[in-house]
């Protein structure tokens, strides 16, 4: 049995009364209670009563995580405080925090999405599941805690920190899922492989998210510990982990768009694209009440289909993201993105997927040196083999990513490993 199928499985025209009705409250709602709506929508000249169902949401202005920071911290809140059960916060390299506020009917709805998310992974109330990302004011935590409690599993909050007794007692309880971020899950892997302990893990699902991964990145994740990894999206100003994630067919991620509602857009001209076009995600809030926004700019790169699924979810899928439009590098004026060095690697066999870009400007020239883990016995035999391999990834990226990478072959566990989002990028020209 699926979590909420009344909710999964609606048709289109059945979703689009759900969402005009809940679109109508939510511009009301705003326009009343939070002067930074009702200024912007009265300078577009826009009321409340233009807005008559989900298909006048283009009419609606934009809101970006600069709008966030600039009413910070609770000038968005769009309810009193008295009401707010609980706040939560995403540092950004530059400025103030985003903070946002949930009433209770809000705890609850996100509960109730990251417990869809869970039982779509074929989740349930006999699972015992390590919650291992941080605990605290990012969302990961607090997140999937409350819905895997929400749908009855067993929850393990062991947040981040000593890998090494979180593999201690996912073999001790009989630990069958866990949810971090993918790269952490990598690390896992092989101290569950150090610790000689791979035969005796139950684990048999992860949820993993909270930064960009590959498909081959998951298989890799899935052969290394014998179990089915999911992916699961969500961003803090939205909600937090919840607002969508994938099936067993793994054919991108149903959105739950009863409450989130997803345009794609062209980031340049801002106008909506169409299915299977890449563009940038925008969400608006249909039913939060502390913190509702209208067209949220999620800067995420994707595309959305609304074509049926096999498994009989009617919810539209967003594509594995290709990353972020401001993760985007511009490299000797070429557009280069992590992730397609993480997709290059997955050719090369004998390289692990552990790398880091460090981008620089030298004589006004810039330079993209990639360090990548590769297996031991390039280091134990002839280093002729380790030349053959070095050149051999340095033609791949060339011809992935379009431009000469200096590469460097290290040795396994030589890149800091990350318990939280990691860390692929050093841009160092924005230093200076
Ligand atoms: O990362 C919420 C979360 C926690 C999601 C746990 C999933 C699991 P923020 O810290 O606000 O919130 O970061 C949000 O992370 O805009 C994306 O760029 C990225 N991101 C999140 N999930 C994925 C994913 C949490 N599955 C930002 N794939 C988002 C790719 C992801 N990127």
């Amino acid at each position: 049995m699926i979590w909420n199928e009344t909710k999964e499985c609606m048709s289109r025209d059945e979703m689009d009364t759900l969402q005009s009705a809940r679109l109508v409250k939510l511009v009301n709602r705003v326009y009343h209670n939070v002067e930074f709506y009702r200024k912007k929508m009265q300078s577009m000249g826009i009321e409340p009563g233009d807005i008559r169902g989900i298909e006048d949401i283009t009419k609606l202005p934009f809101t970006t995580k600069d709008d966030l920071r600039d009413n910070y911290p609770f000038g968005l809140f769009a309810s009193p405080m008295s009401e707010i059960v609980r706040i939560h916060a995403s540092s950004g390299t530059t400025g103030k925090a985003t903070v946002v506020g949930y009433t209770r009917r809000d705890i609850e709805v996100w509960q109730e999405c990251v417990a869809r998310v869970l039982a779509q992974a074929g989740i349930g109330k006999n699972d015992i599941i390590q919650v291992a990302y941080g605990y605290g004011l990012f969302t990961g935590g607090l997140g999937l805690h409350y819905g895997a409690e929400n749908l009855g599993a067993t929850v393990v909050p062991m947040s981040t920190g000593n890998t090494k007794k979180l593999v201690d007692m996912m073999v001790d309880f009989g630990v069958t899922a866990i949810a971090c971020t993918p790269s952490y899950l990598l690390h896992i892997a092989e101290t569950v492989e150090d610790m000689g302990f791979r035969n005796q893990i139950k684990l048999k699902k992860a949820i993993c998210g909270a930064e960009p991964w590959t498909d081959g990145m998951r298989k890799q994740i899935q052969e290394s510990l014998g179990i089915d990894a999911h992916d699961i999206y969500g961003l803090s100003e939205v909600v937090g982990p919840g607002v969508a994630s994938d099936c067993e067919y793994h054919c991108g991620l149903h959105v739950y768009e009863d409450h989130y509602y997803p345009e794609i857009i062209d980031a340049t001209t801002l106008t909506p694209v169409g299915d299977d076009v890449l563009g940038e995600l925008v969400f608006t809030t249909l039913t939060k009440e502390g913190i509702p926004l209208l067209r949220y700019r999620t800067k995420d790169l994707t595309s959305i289909s609304h074509k049926p699924c096999e498994c009989g979810r009617t919810l539209p899928r967003i594509s594995r993201f290709k990353g972020r439009s401001d993760d985007m590098l511009i490299i000797r004026g070429v557009n280069v993105f992590p992730s397609q060095v993480e997709t290059a690697l997955l050719d090369v066999p004998g390289t692990l997927p552990h790398y880091q870009m460090v981008v620089d400007r030298v004589n006004n020239l810039d330079t993209l040196e990639i360090t990548v883990e590769v297996d031991e016995r390039f280091f134990n035999e002839d280093s002729a083999l380790r030349d053959a391999l070095k050149k051999k990834v340095t033609h791949t990226f060339k011809n992935s990513l379009g431009i000469m990478a200096e590469v460097k072959l290290v040795e396994p566990k030589t890149l800091e490993r990350s318990m939280g989002k990691s860390k692929h990028v050093i841009d160092n020209r924005h230093l200076v």
